[in-house]
């Protein structure tokens, strides 16, 4: 944000993996957008937030060049470039979204020589993520060479161009598939927002803390449910064991029952059908169960 633009930017990626769950969290914390002609620009209608639509890869940069002032990207996308851009001031992590989990993972082929870590010693491994694949070289004190590959990583072994491979994975299909297995976790990933090193001014700094208030409140609310039920007094005790309740529930006397109770617990997404079946066991009647859209401490 500068004197000309006084609204924030946030880059987000156009399609792909991260594109749906990044704008439904947007809209989850309260923005609404009316979108450009081009497809390429959000104009937020109810905050001054606008979302620039971008290939995923250019997304540090943006941030880096001050063009937006926040991001949503994966965390491998942000770290290797961290890494590559050396000591450029770069975007800072401010938190993890909870969606797009995957690993930077070193893979080798089934049935084949390498079973640990030190066999890699001397050989070829192709990545997109150079960077964090030599950190890990490092750090495990093997040398070994790198090649960078743009894709289809997991057909170099069979290909002939490496011995291994440092790709993502999620659900271990694509290896599978490839006759290749893991041997390490190099990164850890999920999408993160993420702020520029360039922002500055208290007006922009007061509105990044505006808008990551309502993207906690957002996320807060994920996978936790508000339960709310009447029952004998006598069950409590029972009832407040069983539950997976996130806080001690509040009890409520009601008025001209003195032997009954109104409870509401929020509870986490274990909440089950079988703890509402025992909930009955125990007495209790006019369960209901709602989703809990955003919490505000
Ligand atoms: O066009 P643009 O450059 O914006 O998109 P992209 O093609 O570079 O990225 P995209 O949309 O594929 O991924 C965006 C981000 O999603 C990544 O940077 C990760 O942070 C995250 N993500 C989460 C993943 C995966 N899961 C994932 N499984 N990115 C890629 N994969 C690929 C992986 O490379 C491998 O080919 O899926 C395959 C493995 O999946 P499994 O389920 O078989 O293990
Ligand atoms: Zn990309």
């Amino acid at each position: 944000m500068n004197e000309t633009r006084e609204r924030l930017r946030i880059a987000v990626q156009k399609s792909g993996r991260l594109s749906q769950d990044s704008l439904g969290l947007l809209r989850r914390a309260g923005l609404a957008f009316r979108e450009s002609r081009d497809k390429l620009f959000l104009y937020g209608e109810n905050m001054p937030v606008d979302v620039l639509l971008v290939r995923d890869d250019d997304i540090p940069g943006l941030l880096v060049e001050g063009s937006c002032e926040l991001g949503i990207v994966g965390r491998n996308v942000l770290d290797e470039q961290r890494l590559a851009a050396g000591d450029t001031p770069f975007p800072a992590e401010l938190r993890a979204l909870g969606f797009g989990q995957c690993r930077l993972a070193l893979a080798v082929p089934d049935g084949g020589p390498i079973d640990k870590i030190a066999d890699l010693a001397g050989l070829r491994i192709a990545t997109s993520y150079p960077e964090l694949t030599a950190r890990w070289l490092r750090e495990q004190g093997i040398e070994a060479d790198v090649v960078v590959l743009n894709g289809s990583v997991e057909i170099a072994p069979r290909l002939g161009k490496a011995h291994a491979i440092c790709d993502l994975v999620s659900s271990g299909a694509t290896l599978a598939a490839n006759q290749l297995h893991e041997l390490d976790t190099v990164l850890r990933s999920e999408a993160v927002l993420v702020a520029s090193p360039r922002t500055q001014g208290a007006a922009a700094t007061a509105l990044i803390e505006r808008f990551c208030a309502r993207i906690g409140a957002a996320l807060s609310g994920d996978g936790v449910r508000l339960l709310m039920l009447q029952a004998p007094r006598s069950a409590l005790a029972a009832i407040t064991r069983l539950l997976p309740a996130r806080e001690e529930p509040s009890v409520l006397g009601l008025d001209g029952r003195p032997d009954d109770i109104a409870v509401q617990a929020l509870c986490d997404a274990k909440l089950d059908w079988q703890h509402l079946e025992e909930l009955k066991r125990l007495g209790a009647r006019g369960l209901m169960v709602l989703n809990v859209e955003r919490m505000l401490a």
